[in-house]
């Protein structure tokens, strides 16, 4: 038996699991994530912090497992013992809940129902308190009902992805409520980073920067560039995660900027950072649009400020910026006149004056 705190993420391999992980570990956690098997390996965001098993110290272990089984959830807790068990395992891109709605609600809607039930049981059999963080997502508030969108606000969610996304919310409440089960939902408006699924719409355009001054792609294709969201940072985000598990009283908070842009603003300075024009590139594409849009998000993060003490790091420049520079160097290009030159230099064009 081992003194030291013991946390199950599932999830693990995403960008929010592998910060959270890192997190973790850096206050002395013993951690433990669900990853599923691939055939090709789905690691890359956690292999730096991988540790053989086999080592005497390793404080880092790996399981295979799945939110669509519970038999498997139940087993990893039996196995793994843990306090913090933190939900973060879903189909997460929107735009694909629309053409995957079934697997999307099975894994984040029944498999978070699946993780409580068996949180539940557990706790009864072994007497050891468990406590829980549930993602939660601002695409719950969906169509808008309030500006900005608070703890109170009512939810109204406009994909598959987010009506099981309520879902979860609504039974991490009922577990609380009736199992006493320490259950937190964050409700987490969008977060980004050097680690962003390459398909969500910041780290395309970031991405897409990197390979247009390195002459590697000409065009990017996207959909709707009016819609609103209030982008903070990844690895702020996962403190608050942390935080809610830390409290006295479980709750829920939403956690967010408090400030709201555009697809295009991102798209404005994410290109003016290389000196180029985002609309030399941008082109449109009807199949990057939802059958329904969630219009404009802006949190209120006033609860989450107040009793969690926390705070968002980065300006949204800084956030765009730190972005682009990351998808930059992946590609060896490390600073704003080299991207400049390259620009110039790769496809003869003028940098722009401004
Ligand atoms: P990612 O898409 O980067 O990661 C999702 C993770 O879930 C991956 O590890 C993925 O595994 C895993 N997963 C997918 N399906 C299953 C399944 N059936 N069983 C177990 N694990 C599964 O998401 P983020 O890190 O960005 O987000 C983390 C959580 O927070 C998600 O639940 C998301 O919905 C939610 N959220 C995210 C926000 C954001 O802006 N990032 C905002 C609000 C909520 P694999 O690598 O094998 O695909
Ligand atoms: P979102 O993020 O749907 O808010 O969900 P995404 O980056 O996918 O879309 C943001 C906005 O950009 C518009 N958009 C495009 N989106 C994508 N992916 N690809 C495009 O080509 C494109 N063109 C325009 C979208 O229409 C949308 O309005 C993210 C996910 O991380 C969820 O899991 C999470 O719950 C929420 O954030 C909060």
């Amino acid at each position: 038996m081992t003194d030291r705190k013991i946390a199950l993420i599932t999830g693990v391999t995403g960008q929010d699991g592998s910060y959270l992980s890192e997190l973790l570990l850096e206050k002395g956690y013993e951690v433990h994530g669900i990853i599923r098997r691939t055939s090709t390996f789905n690691t890359d965001r956690i292999d730096h912090i991988y540790q053989d098993p086999h080592q005497q110290d390793a404080r880092f272990f790996l399981h295979y497992g799945d939110l669509t089984d519970g038999t498997t959830l139940r087993r990893i807790l039996e196995e793994v013992k843990p306090v913090e068990v933190y939900n973060l395992g879903a189909q997460s891109h929107v735009r694909v809940s629309f053409d995957a709605p079934e697997f999307t609600v099975d894994s984040v809607a029944m498999g978070t129902l699946r993780l409580l039930e068996a949180i539940k049981d557990y706790r009864q059999r072994t007497g050891i308190d468990v406590r829980y963080y549930q993602a939660g997502s601002s695409e719950m508030f969906g169509k808008v009902m309030e500006i900005p969108q608070k703890e109170t606000t009512p939810f109204y969610p406009r994909s598959p992805y987010a009506c099981g996304k309520v879902y979860a919310h609504w039974q991490t409440v009922n577990h609380r409520e009736s199992y006493n089960i320490f259950a937190c939902n964050g409700i987490l408006f969008n977060h980004e980073s050097p680690r962003r699924g390459e398909t969500f719409v910041t780290r395309k355009i970031t991405m897409a920067i990197a390979r247009i001054v390195a002459g590697q792609q000409k065009k990017l294709y996207l959909g709707n560039l009016d819609s609103k969201r209030d982008w903070g940072y990844a690895k702020d985000y996962v403190k608050a995660m942390w935080l809610m598990l830390q409290q006295d009283e479980p709750d829920d908070y939403v956690v967010a900027t408090g400030e709201t842009h555009s697809v295009k603003e991102f798209l404005e300075l994410a290109f003016s950072h290389v000196n180029l024009q985002w609309e030399d590139y941008v082109e449109f594409d009807e199949r990057y649009l939802r059958p329904a849009e969630v219009d404009l998000l802006i949190g209120d993060p006033t609860k989450a400020k107040e009793k969690l003490g926390w705070q968002p790091s980065l300006t949204f420049p800084q956030l765009v910026n730190l972005m682009v520079d990351a998808d930059l160097e992946a590609l060896g290009i490390s600073n704003g006149d080299k991207v400049q030159d390259q620009a110039y230099i790769r496809h003869n064009m003028r940098p722009s004056v401004n």
